[in-house]
């Protein structure tokens, strides 16, 4: 009896470690999409999930596959993997468009196999950064020097910023890839300014939405920009002169207008200008109203005399969804 048992115990843990060995694991994750593609990221600590997944050996990052989940449909999605200072790191994958806010919420699976076990190529994405914006850096044209996805070429005031020459797509000056958005301010004339993300209610190109956002999320606005001769400040608080402004409207589920957040990018002594300066990266952190879904970012030059380009603007959640659980798969 004494010998079945022990040999029943050796089968047991036979069983087990070889379906250890040999099995995978999966972490389940909701991601709120947007209108148009973007790259979302995930946070993983390895050694925390190897734990509360009592997993019987090591995962890591050379064993990831991201897979989004519609119904029965499980389609892997290119991801790439950027190491944090802590324990693990973040997993940065793509997230197809949803026009539909209804289904806006997506869900993925992220799979994981023990160290050095996974052997099957994955979609690799070459991206390092997770970012919301319609058009990153932008660098797709929609037609000749016109962005894709952003409607701030064609849209009341900016319209005839662009039919004056006032706002360009600039494929001489940038700061990453190969375009920048120029805005040059002139005397006696409304103050250029872009649109990073679609206004509310715009209808035309399948933009129904503007950004959704989450409300009670902390959000990053970053943005590079260079400007040269800038003067004639249309702001001048306490003796400094602001050159680049920059804001965020929020609006609710209906896309009522809320409250706007106001950036002071760049802004200098009145008795320094005109101003030039070389590229520069202006970030700011705002938390979400408690009752907005939608936002409106934007990037203006308050100035009547000058050049300043925009470029490589970033939108990502700062806190962003972190795997706590693991399945077996
Ligand atoms: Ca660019």
């Amino acid at each position: 009896m004494r010998i079945l048992l022990i040999l029943l115990f050796l089968i047991f843990n036979f069983f087990c470690f070889n379906t250890y060995s040999e099995g995978s694991y999966y972490s389940e994750v909701e991601i709120l999409s947007q209108t148009w593609d973007t790259i979302q990221k995930v946070y993983v600590d390895f050694e925390y999930l190897t734990t509360v997944g009592d997993i019987k050996g090591e995962i890591d990052e050379n064993s990831i596959k991201v897979y989004q989940i519609e119904g029965e449909k499980k389609i892997e999605v290119l991801s790439n993997f950027v190491k944090s200072e802590k324990e693990g790191g973040y997993i940065i994958f793509e997230v197809k468009g949803e026009k539909d806010p209804d289904k806006a919420i997506k869900k993925f699976h992220i799979y994981f196999d023990l160290k050095g076990k996974w052997i099957e190529s994955k979609k690799k994405l070459e991206i390092k950064e997770a970012n919301l914006v319609p058009n990153i850096g932008f660098e797709e044209e929609e037609k000749e020097g016109i962005p894709a996805r952003t409607p701030y070429f064609y849209t009341g005031s900016i319209k005839e910023l662009f039919d004056e020459g006032r706002i360009s797509l600039d494929k001489q000056v940038y700061y990453k890839g190969k375009k920048s958005i120029k805005l040059i301010a002139e005397k006696d004339k409304p103050t250029p300014s872009i649109v990073i993300t679609p206004y509310t209610g715009y209808k035309r190109e399948g933009f129904s939405y503007s950004l959704r956002v989450q409300p009670g999320k902390k959000y990053k606005f970053g943005y590079w920009t260079k400007g040269e001769k800038c003067g004639s400040p249309v702001y001048k608080p306490g003796g400094n002169a602001v050159i680049v402004l920059s804001w965020i409207n929020w609006y609710d589920k209906e896309g009522n207008y809320l409250s706007r957040n106001e950036i002071k990018g760049i802004r200098y002594s009145l008795s320094e200008l005109p101003y030039t300066w070389d590229w520069v990266y202006n970030e700011s952190i705002h938390i979400v109203p408690s009752n907005a879904y939608y936002g409106v970012f934007m990037v203006s030059f308050p100035c009547y005399e000058g050049i300043v380009w925009v470029d490589e603007p970033i939108i990502d959640l700062v806190d962003c969804p972190t795997l706590t659980e693991v399945y077996k798969k």
